[in-house]
């Protein structure tokens, strides 16, 4: 048991989330090196929603309200940390979930498909008896989506993401949104729009945007959207990460 007086109180909380999500079978042996991974650019961020993540978090909102077929892709990590909120998101944009996996085996889709169904989610795409179409420019089980969903969706919020992946979806026309704390992974830097923050954050962050800017007329949305620069954004986030440690770092 944690106590909430530990300076590391939320971070600690989120590492049990994600063991225990491991033990239950949910997320990949490599989803607590990924959160690792994440852990250690959130200490850098100073584990908090930075302004430029809010200015992509608002530019998500607004492509995301744009879409005419969005979609919601959901990963072990992404199922461990924010079943709940996901399914909220999604309801808020009517839009579909699919369940996509990198290291992808039938044992992990149905647990993950419990998790989401169990967090109020109802018509889930990206299951084991449904029909698959291959995302061009990918091998083997990763080039996997369903007909219904990712394969024919206009705008794909897809986070923690693997950047081969994330590649071809984008060269396949689609608009795509991450959620990445690394902004120099190859996923962050290929996206259409990456939300430097932390996924426990970053999702509710959109939940309330997307509520703000549910009545905004489209040609206000096409103006955030066309207003957000995705490369100029992760250079602030690498300045504020340096801004940040540059003092206890000189002699
Ligand atoms: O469940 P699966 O099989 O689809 O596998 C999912 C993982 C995440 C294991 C797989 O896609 C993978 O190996 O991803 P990568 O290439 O390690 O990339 C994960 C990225 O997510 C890294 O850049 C991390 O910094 C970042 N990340 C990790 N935890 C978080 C995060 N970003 C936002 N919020 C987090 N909590």
């Amino acid at each position: 048991m944690i106590h909430k007086d530990h300076p590391r109180y939320e971070s600690l909380k989120l590492r049990t989330k994600v063991v225990d999500a491991y033990k239950r079978g949910i997320l990949a042996d490599s989803g607590m090196i990924a959160h690792g991974r994440g852990e250690t650019f959130d200490y850098l961020l100073g584990e908090e929603t930075t302004s430029n993540a809010k200015k992509a978090v608002k530019a998500a909102a607004a492509a995301l309200l744009l879409a005419n077929k969005p979609i919601i892709s959901v990963n072990g990590n992404t199922a461990a940390l924010v079943p709940c909120e996901i399914v909220k998101l999604a309801d808020h944009l009517n839009a579909r979930i699919e369940i996509n996996l990198f290291y992808r085996t039938p044992e992990r889709v149905a647990l993950i498909e419990e998790v989401l169904k169990d967090a109020g989610a109802k018509n889930i795409l990206g299951t084991d008896h449904e029909e698959k179409a291959l995302i061009e420019g990918l091998e083997g089980p990763r080039a996997s989506s369903s007909k219904e969903g990712i394969y024919i969706a206009d705008t794909v919020l897809v986070p923690l993401e693997d950047g081969d992946r994330a590649e071809a979806l984008v060269k396949s026309g689609k608009l795509l949104i991450t959620i990445d704390l690394n902004p120099l992974s190859r996923t962050a830097k290929t996206a259409n729009i990456t939300i430097v923050d932390n996924i426990v954050r970053a999702i509710p962050n959109l939940i309330d945007t997307v509520k703000e800017l549910g009545n905004a007329q489209p040609t206000a949305l096409h103006q955030i959207v066309k207003s957000f620069d995705n490369q100029e954004n992760i250079m602030e986030s690498l300045k504020i990460i340096l801004e940040k440690h540059i003092d206890k770092v000189k002699p």
